[in-house]
Parts: structure tokens; sequence; C-alpha cells
């Protein structure tokens, strides 16, 4: 796939499942209904925890900054990756998810092909235009037989999908505002990340893309 592709109204088609793997796909416009719901219900997490910018274990500071709502948040330091109840921020649990959250993920696994999805994690990033996601697997949660969702609002991104080994070939997948990719079963453990962000100006979030992962981590 080439950047071209941002082109293509195909792309902006609600409804249109696009597989990316055996038990992976990309819903196309999926999130759109949802949209005037989810924000109201971001802004109010967000409150309680704002977007900051991580560092890796490794002492890099991540691009992306992150939040987290749920039972569970994730978080990276110096000491590594992991998911805690706390927000260490501000020492709080960390902002319950909200029920539109919860909802549009679970409908969107169930179109995905994953039955009783029981998200209790959410990973917000927020990406100003430049900043990317290495690539990565998702390893932290519990449970590994559940999908991961993962829901972009606002400007484009270029999607990472890669296979089981860092060094193995990525398909490039462009993503708009409202898509939701969902990847689970075979290919849970993919490594996947985004192309840095570019330039632009989104008419309902600006110059930013916002991307939630909801997981079943504990
Ligand atoms: O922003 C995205 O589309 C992917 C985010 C991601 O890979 C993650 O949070 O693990």
């Amino acid at each position: 796939m080439t950047l071209d592709l941002f082109a293509d109204a195909d792309l902006q088609q609600p409804g249109r499942l696009d597989s990316i793997g055996a038990q992976s796909c990309v819903l196309r416009g999926f999130a759109l209904p949802w949209v005037e719901r989810l924000l109201p219900a971001l802004a109010e997490v967000l409150v309680q925890a704002p977007f900051r910018q991580m560092v890796t274990p490794g002492g890099f500071t991540m691009s992306a900054s992150l939040s987290s709502c749920g039972a569970l948040g994730w978080t990276s330091d110096r000491d590594g990756y992991r998911y805690t109840r706390l927000d260490p921020q501000s020492g709080r649990p960390w902002p319950a998810m909200p029920e539109v959250f919860r909802q549009l993920a679970v409908e969107a696994a169930r179109t995905a092909g994953f039955e009783h999805f029981v998200p209790d994690a959410c990973l917000i990033n927020r990406y100003l235009p430049g900043a990317k996601m290495s690539l990565h697997q998702d390893r932290n949660e519990r449970d590994l037989t559940a999908p991961v969702v993962s829901v972009s609002l606002g400007l484009p991104a270029i999607f990472l999908f890669g296979g089981h080994a860092r060094s193995d070939r990525t398909q490039r997948i462009p993503l708009l505002h409202g898509d939701i990719v969902v990847w689970g079963g075979v290919d849970r453990l993919r490594f996947h990340g985004v192309l840095p962000i570019k330039d632009g100006h989104h008419p309902q979030l600006g110059a930013e893309r916002l991307n939630f992962t909801l997981r079943t981590a504990g």
C-alpha cells in the first residue's frame, strides 16, 4: 500500500472490513457514529489523568503523549513497562473507563469475530505531527486470548503491521478518522507501530491524532 491511498475515497466507506491477517482487520469508519459521544467522555478522563510523555526503560522519551482509563493503566518508566491500578502521576486510581468506550470496543471486537471481549484497560495516545510509535508487541496483558481494539481519530496515520519477529516485513496500512483496527488470536502478538504523523488539520480535532487501544490486561 502507498500513501496515495489516502486519496482513495473508498477508505472512507463505513461498513467496509479490510482483512490484514488471519485474525486481524480494519473496520473502516466504524467509530464515526460514536465520535460525538467519545470526545466528551475523553475530555472528562483527561481532566483526571492528563496526557503526559513517558520514558522508556531505555531512557528515551516517547514522542506520543499518553493517558489511560479503566481498572488498569499502562505506564512506562526506567523500571519497565507495566499496568498499574494507580496513576503514578496523581497517586489515584485511573479514571473509570467510560461506558461508550467499552461498548464501542465490544461491538468492534464482535464484528471482527471476537465474542465476549471484556476490556479493563484503555491506553490513550495523542500524536502531534512528527510523533510516532516504534514497532512493538503488546505483551504486558495477562490474557493474550483477548484481542486488542485500536480506535483512530483525527489526523491520518500509517499503521505498520508486521509479523512475530521485529525484522518481519510490515504492511503499511492507512488509517483515517473513525477507523478501528482489531487484532487477536494467532495475530495477537504481531509487531505493530505508527509512522511519524504528517502535518495537517482535522476538522474536528485540529492538528492531532488520537488513538485508543482497549485491552484485557488483568
Ligand atoms: O496509535 C496507534 O494506532 C497504535 C498504538 C499502539 O500501537 C499501542 O498503543 O500499542
